[in-house]
This record gives C-alpha cells, sequence and structure tokens, in this order.
C-alpha cells in the first residue's frame, strides 16, 4: 500500500512539471503572415512553440490558409479576414491555399527552451 501510495505522489508532481511546462511556452508571443499578390509573406516563417500566427488576406480575392496534413485549416478569407493558429507542438508546417495550391507557405515551429521560452517584448 505504502509503495502505491509513494508511486502516485511522484505521478501527480510529474503531471504537476508537465502542466508547468505545457503552460509556460503560451507566453512565446504572436506572429503574423501577410497573404498579398497570390503570395504568403514572410514565405518562411520561424516561431517558437507556443506561438500565435495570424494571418491576414490583403488580396482583393478569397484565399485559405490549409495545412498539408491538415493541422489547421481556414475557412476562404475575404479581403482582410484574419485566421489564427496556436502552434504548440515543434515542428515544419508546411500549408498552401486551397484555391492557388501554388501558393505555399511553411512555418518552422521550434521548441520553447532555457533563456529563449520567454523572449521580452
Ligand atoms: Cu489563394
Amino acid at each position: 500500500m505504502m509503495t502505491v501510495k509513494l508511486l502516485a505522489n511522484a505521478v501527480f508532481a510529474g503531471a504537476a512539471a508537465l502542466f508547468l511546462l505545457a503552460v509556460a511556452p503560451a507566453a512565446a508571443g504572436e506572429a503574423a503572415v501577410k497573404i498579398g499578390n497570390f503570395t504568403f509573406g514572410p514565405q518562411e516563417l520561424k516561431v517558437k512553440s507556443g506561438t500565435t500566427v495570424t494571418w491576414t488576406n490583403e488580396d482583393d480575392i478569397p484565399h485559405t490558409v490549409t495545412s498539408t496534413t491538415m493541422a489547421f485549416k481556414s475557412k476562404a478569407l475575404d479581403s482582410d479576414d484574419k485566421f489564427s493558429f496556436t502552434f504548440s507542438t515543434p515542428g515544419t508546417y508546411q500549408y498552401f491555399c486551397s484555391l492557388h495550391p501554388h501558393m505555399t507557405g511553411t512555418i518552422v515551429v521550434e521548441a520553447a527552451t532555457g533563456s529563449n521560452a520567454t523572449p521580452p517584448k
């Protein structure tokens, strides 16, 4: 019985640590991608884990932001419409416009660790 209780305490402590790790990157901030002239700009964007990226359509015709793996997917964005997605898992995310598939972009999400976890504003 004693062993079970110790184990339960250890699991709880581990869960609490994981919770803190999961919550911390939320302060990583925000980044923006503009859609204009059938181009995502910047075409490749590097962000820290936990960053919210907001796309704004500055063209006069609709575009979408569609992940090649369906990790995220916007509706058709009219002029000045925005779409946001928070990247909480490090990795390389490729996306395109489902209306104009030659429009492509990449978001590279790096782990938010150490002194880079909360960049000063
Ligand atoms: Cu488009």
